[in-house]
């Protein structure tokens, strides 16, 4: 049965802790037809890191210190999702609140579930990179403060 939802489970290993404040914010880089040549080229906004790695199709942000709070208005529990438009790096637009419930913490990570019709009616089947960013207060952020994978190491993968 094809699924309609992306669910994305994140938990930290029992060696790390995990901690969620409130400037904290996580960004999901989507590769979701798994070409490096496509989308966005890499996992920071100047398409330096990554490039040729990760061709990105979608961003999705979450946390009380994400662009999804605090540009577009979220309440914290609620993810943003931007779709490269392009063609030039870092062009993204058309962005979607996901319902209000679907960002989750729990203790030792976070759930975050959104209709796949928000990533392009994808298939589910997508390489990905998670960076975490930080407020600086009002509209300042800190750059990309981690990234899991490192980068230019391959990225995760959904099949
Ligand atoms: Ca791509
Ligand atoms: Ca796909």
């Amino acid at each position: 049965m094809r699924t309609t939802f992306l669910w994305v489970t994140w938990r930290a290993s029992s060696s790390s802790s995990f901690t969620f404040g409130a400037s904290s914010a996580v960004q999901f880089v989507l590769d979701t037809d798994e070409n490096a040549a496509t989308g966005h080229q890499g996992s920071d906004s100047l398409c330096t890191a990554d490039n040729g790695v990760i061709g990105v199709e979608h961003i999705v942000d979450f946390g009380t210190g994400s662009i999804a709070s605090v540009v577009y208005g979220g309440n914290g529990i609620q993810a943003s999702v931007l779709p490269f438009a392009g063609p030039s790096c870092n062009q993204f637009g058309g962005v979607t609140l996901t319902a209000s419930g679907s960002v989750s913490y729990v203790t030792d990570g976070v759930d975050v579930t959104f209709p796949l019709a928000l990533v392009g009616n994808d298939d589910g089947r997508l390489r990905f990179k998670v960076l975490s960013y930080g407020n600086l207060g009002g509209n300042p952020f800190t750059g990309v403060l981690d990234r899991m994978s490192e980068a230019g190491q391959p990225p995760g993968q959904v099949q």
